[in-house]
C-alpha cells in the first residue's frame, strides 16, 4: 500500500503548473478556491470548474487545503453563527462534488510564520527559517506590540536588541514583510496598524477559551461532515507554540487528543504535519502516528532542524530532526492496518537550480518539492519491500 502522492497547487495563477505536478509523479493535487473570501460559501459551479482543470491534467482532486475558518468563529464574535452555517453549506457542496478531505486550521489571525524566506544553505539553495532573535526584534521594535516585553526574558530582549541594531533598513523591511505574510496563496500583507488592531480583538481569549471555541465549532461541523462522508483534517500550529501573545492550541499530542475527544467521530481528524509538530522536541512523531493513526486523514512530510537558541530552518526532507524513515515506516504499517492509502504531500522544498531565478510561492517551488517527493517515494518503496509488502 502506498501513500497517495500529491502536491499543493495554488490554482491557475500558480507558476508551478498542473503538468509540472503531474510530471513529478503525482496522481493528485491538493488545492483550494483561494479567490473566495474567507467566510463565503464555496459554490458547486466553482468547485466543479476547479476539479475539471485538475482532471484535464490527468490527476484527481480529493483533498482541500484549506477551507479557512473565519476569525469570528475563532473568537465567537460578530457573525460567528452565520459563518458556521456557511461552513456547513460549503461542506455540502464539497461533498456533492466528490471531494473527500477538508484541511483547515485554527490559528488566530496568522497562519505559518517565518522570519526568513531566503535562508541560504551551504549548497546555496534557499530555505524557510524561523530565527528567534529576529522574531523578538520584529515584535518589540518593528511591530511595537504593547506589553510584548512581558513575553520575553531580559537575556532574550538584549539579544534581540543587538540583532536589531545590526540590521540595515532594508533588512528590517524584509523582516517585517516576511513575518506578516498573511494567508497562504494571498499576496496581501498586514500593515502594522491592521495587525495591532487584529491582535487587540483577541484580548481576553486565552488558550482555554480558544479551545472552547474550537470544540464548539467541531461539535457543529463534524456531524455534518460525517453524514456527508467527508473527513476533516486540522493542521497543527506552525510554529507549535504561542506567538505575538496569541494562544495556539494544536501544537502537541495532548492538544490533538482533546480536540478529537471533543467531537468523537472518524470524520474529526488530523492533518499530520511532521514539519510543524516536529519543531517541538517533546512531540514523539512516530508514537503519534501509532496512537492517533485512526484519525490521520492527510499527511505533510517535511523536516526541520532546530538549535539550542530556539531557531529552526527547513532541512532536506530526509535530514533534520524528523526521523523520516521511522515516521514513514509507521505510516506504512498504519495504512496496512487500516487497509487504506492516505494522501500525502511533500511539504515545502528548497528553492534550488532554475527555481532560484523564479518567483514562486515561498516553500512551494517545483524543483525542491520534486526532490523531496522523489526521496520520500524511494524511502516508502524501500520500506514496503523490506516489509515484504
Ligand atoms: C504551510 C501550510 C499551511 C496549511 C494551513 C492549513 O505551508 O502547511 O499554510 O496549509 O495551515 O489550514
Amino acid at each position: 500500500m502506498n501513500m497517495q502522492q500529491t502536491m499543493r497547487w495554488y490554482g491557475p495563477n500558480d507558476p508551478v503548473s498542473l503538468w509540472d505536478i503531474r510530471q513529478s509523479g503525482c496522481s493528485g493535487v491538493v488545492t483550494a478556491l483561494h479567490h473566495v473570501p474567507v467566510g463565503d460559501v464555496w459554490i458547486i459551479e466553482e468547485i466543479k470548474k476547479r476539479k475539471k482543470q485538475v482532471e484535464d491534467a490527468g490527476m484527481l482532486w480529493k483533498v482541500i487545503e484549506s477551507l479557512p475558518v473565519h476569525e469570528d468563529i475563532k473568537k465567537q464574535s460578530g457573525n460567528y453563527l452565520k459563518y458556521i452555517e456557511t461552513y456547513k453549506e460549503s461542506l455540502r457542496n464539497i461533498a456533492a462534488c466528490g471531494l473527500e478531505v477538508v484541511t483547515y486550521n485554527f490559528m488566530p489571525i496568522l497562519d505559518w510564520m517565518r522570519t526568513d524566506i531566503f535562508y541560504e544553505l551551504p549548497d546555496k539553495s534557499k530555505a524557510l527559517r524561523f530565527e528567534k532573535s529576529a522574531f523578538i526584534a520584529f515584535d518589540l521594535f518593528l511591530l511595537k506590540r504593547p506589553g510584548a516585553e512581558k513575553d520575553y526574558t531580559k537575556q532574550e530582549i538584549d539579544k534581540a536588541k543587538e540583532r536589531f541594531n545590526k540590521m540595515t533598513e532594508e533588512e528590517k523591511e524584509i523582516l517585517f514583510r516576511n513575518t506578516l505574510m498573511g494567508l497562504p496563496g494571498s499576496e496581501e500583507r498586514f500593515t502594522q496598524e491592521q495587525i495591532l488592531a487584529a491582535l487587540k480583538t483577541y484580548e481576553g481569549i486565552d488558550a482555554k477559551k480558544l479551545k472552547e471555541h474550537l470544540f464548539y465549532f467541531l461539535k457543529e461541523v463534524v456531524p455534518v461532515a460525517e453524514k456527508l462522508g467527508l473527513k476533516m483534517a486540522i493542521h497543527p500550529d506552525d510554529p507549535p507554540y504561542p506567538i505575538l501573545g496569541l494562544p495556539r492550541i494544536v501544537s502537541t499530542e495532548q492538544d490533538a487528543r482533546e480536540l478529537l475527544a471533543a467531537a468523537p467521530s472518524a470524520a474529526n481528524g488530523l492533518c499530520f504535519c511532521t514539519g510543524s509538530y516536529g519543531v517541538r522536541a517533546d512531540n514523539d512523531l512516530t508514537g503519534m502516528v501509532k496512537r492517533l493513526g485512526d484519525y490521520i486523514h492527510f499527511i505533510h512530510l517535511r523536516s526541520t532542524k532546530r538549535d539550542a537558541d530556539g531557531n529552526f530552518y527547513e532541512a532536506d526532507h530526509l535530514d533534520g530532526d524528523v526521523d523520516m524513515y521511522a515516521v514513514v515506516k509507521e505510516i506504512v504499517l498504519l495504512m496496512e492496518r487500516r487497509n487504506i492509502s492516505i494522501p500525502m504531500r511533500p511539504d515545502h522544498g528548497h528553492q534550488m537550480l532554475d527555481d532560484l531565478n523564479k518567483k514562486t510561492q515561498p516553500g512551494y517551488s517545483a524543483i525542491g518539492r520534486l526532490r523531496g517527493l522523489a526521496e520520500l517515494r524511494g524511502l516508502e518503496l524501500g520500506i514496503n519491500r523490506s516489509l515484504g509488502a
